[in-house]
């Protein structure tokens, strides 16, 4: 299991919890991935399209010895066994299932962008990332504490810690 990837997990609709931890336990049941940390899960309000529910966000780490176009389609294939249906774009889905790093790799492909362009931007993928990402594990030119210090994280609460973690520095400003 050679690689480091970084997967988002999101759910606003129905079971939301229920799809998140069934989404990981799936995930790491698959023969070439393994699950090594999982951040808190946080209720956030929506972003882009804001007439929806709030979403339960959360991100984890697994090593895997998929490549990174292997990985997404095993990633599609559990986002659609678990219901999800595309209507609206950054519509209301049952589960979404972002790759947002993949070891230090830079892919610019049509079916996979890496680093995921939009994280740096959206509170509900940094801030579970910062709770389990190492920073040799982040690109260069990202700074953890002047991501923490930003005053865009409004709307992003702990909804279940992760255990034995201390979340504080997170989520105070
Ligand atoms: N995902 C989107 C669009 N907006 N907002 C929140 N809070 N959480 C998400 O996961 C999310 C979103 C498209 O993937
Ligand atoms: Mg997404
Ligand atoms: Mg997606």
């Amino acid at each position: 299991m050679m690689n480091t990837a970084y997967i988002a997990l999101g759910s606003n609709q129905g079971d939301r919890s229920g799809y998140l931890c069934k989404a990981v336990e799936e995930i790491g049941r698959h023969e070439q991935i393994t699950v090594e940390k999982e951040s808190s899960i946080y209720e956030t309000d929506p972003v882009g399209f804001t007439e929806q529910d709030r979403f339960l966000n959360m991100v984890i780490k697994v090593k895997t010895r998929l490549a990174p176009v292997d990985l997404l389609k095993v990633l599609q294939g559990f986002e659609h066994f678990f219901g999800r249906e595309r209507v609206i774009r950054w519509g209301p889905r049952t589960l979404d299932l972002d790759i947002l790093l993949y070891n230090q790799e830079n892919i610019e492909t049509e079916e996979l962008i890496v680093p995921h362009p939009r994280m740096w931007e959206r509170a509900f993928v940094f801030i579970p990332l910062m709770e389990i990402a190492e920073s040799k594990e982040l690109p260069v030119e990202i700074n953890r504490k002047e991501l923490l210090a930003r005053q865009d994280r409004e709307g992003v609460h702990v909804w279940k810690p992760k255990s034995g973690g201390d979340v504080s520095e997170l989520t105070e400003s």
